[in-house]
């Protein structure tokens, strides 16, 4: 049994992969934790409820929204919290382009409400602030390893909007004092990822696919074939247990600073696509180019993958990968999960 700690946390985005690690992490320390979530016309709490299967350890939720100032403002001076993880957004890069404006209204300006509801709490010397910032910030042009230094060049109405969550973040640490960090990190995956990225994905329609080839059921080419779009993209992925702790870490320091996590190797879609048909113990292999590429089983020769141009972006970024040497050094920060493991993990829980 976990001893109560003293310390009151705040998580907004509590709901969302994240947002349910970071709770199970800090409930385990001993933290008081509480959080903020949106109204639904269906629960929204199905992560909270699979990492806390103890009803009497969930943390406590409030009704709030990053678009209203007035409503963050209450429950920061309700909750008097030691420590905000500001997690909330529309995190989806692809639906940013058709969101632009929400987009910038939650991830952007959403940063500055909650700042500024610490500030009007009287809680800024004392409240420290930890900011969800991304290696999307970067956009990945080529293919060098990024770090703190490393300039940015956001790629989406979702980076764009990031860039003035970091900013605003570093803003407030200069201008008034308060202990707040930018975490830039790059993408971490978990069986709790949403469905529509592209990790979540596969390994559902994979899962998908191995089970019908066990049961021995007929492989319907219409609805069982995983439509993606550019495969070529190269993603540092990570396992969102790891990076969870990265954020706590960042904010027991001496000093408030940012920090880059990540693994420091990169994968193509292509790759994660390959390695999750070889942990459902399938052989793929790719045939044509471009639009007309697509994957069949070696085996059985059902066509797999196709390419839908759909999932293509305005902009894309073609290429993440990150140095996360500084946060090894100051941190102690040391991701434990392997691409492997990763996707294994992934697999066993589609
Ligand atoms: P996620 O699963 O999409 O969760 C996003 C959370 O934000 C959900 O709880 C969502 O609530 C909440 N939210 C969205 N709009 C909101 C609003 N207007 N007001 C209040 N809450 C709102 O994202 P994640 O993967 O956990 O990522 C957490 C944070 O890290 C995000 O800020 C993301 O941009 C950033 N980030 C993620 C990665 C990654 O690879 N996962 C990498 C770098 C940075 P609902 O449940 O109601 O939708
Ligand atoms: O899984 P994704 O949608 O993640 P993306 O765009 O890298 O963004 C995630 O990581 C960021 C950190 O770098 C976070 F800030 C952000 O909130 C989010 O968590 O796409 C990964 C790659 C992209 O290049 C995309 O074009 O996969 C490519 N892709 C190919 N086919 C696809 C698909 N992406 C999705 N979502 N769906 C596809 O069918």
């Amino acid at each position: 049994m976990t001893l109560p700690n003293g310390k009151t946390a705040l998580i907004t985005g509590i709901t969302g992969q994240d947002g349910a690690y970071l709770a199970r992490l800090l409930t385990d320390k001993g933290y008081a934790v509480h959080g903020i979530v949106r109204r639904a016309s269906s629960p929204n709490t199905v992560r909270l409820e699979t990492l806390f299967p103890d009803k009497n350890m969930r943390p406590v939720l409030h009704h709030g929204d990053m678009t209203d100032a007035g409503g963050l403002t209450r429950i920061v001076a309700e909750v008097r919290p030691d420590e905000i993880y500001n997690l909330a957004a529309m995190s989806h890069v692809q639906v940013s382009f058709d969101n632009p404006e929400y987009t910038g209204n939650v991830d952007g300006l959403g940063v500055i409400r909650i700042l500024e509801a610490v500030r009007e709490t009287g809680l800024a010397a004392q409240c420290r602030f930890y900011q969800a910032s991304t290696s999307e910030l970067y956009g990945g042009l080529n293919n060098e390893a990024c770090n703190e230094t490393t300039p940015f060049h956001p790629r989406s109405p979702y980076g764009i909007a990031k860039l003035y969550g970091y900013w605003a973040t570093v803003n407030y640490r200069e201008a008034y004092g308060m202990f707040a960090c930018n975490g830039i990190l790059f993408n971490h995956e978990s069986p709790l990822r949403g469905e529509t990225f592209v990790t979540r994905k596969i390994t559902k329609a994979v899962a998908a696919y191995k089970n019908s080839i066990e049961r021995k059921e007929p492989v319907d080419s219409q609805t069982a074939v995983l439509k993606l779009g550019n495969i070529d993209a190269r993603r540092d992925w990570g396992h969102a247990a790891d990076y969870v702790a990265g954020m706590y870490l960042m904010l027991q320091q001496p000093e408030p600073d940012d920090y880059v996590l990540a693994t420091g190797e990169n994968h193509s879609v292509r790759d994660f696509v390959e390695a999750a048909f070889a942990a459902a113990g399938r052989t793929i292999e790719w045939r044509g180019s471009g639009e007309a590429e697509k994957a069949f089983d070696t085996a059985t020769g059902n066509l797999l993958v196709e390419i839908d141009p759909a999932f293509y972006r305005p902009a894309e970024v073609p290429v993440l990968l990150g140095d996360p040497s500084k946060a090894r050094a100051k941190l102690g920060w040391q991701p434990q999960y392997t691409f492997a493991g990763l996707v294994n993990e992934m697999m066993d829980a589609a």
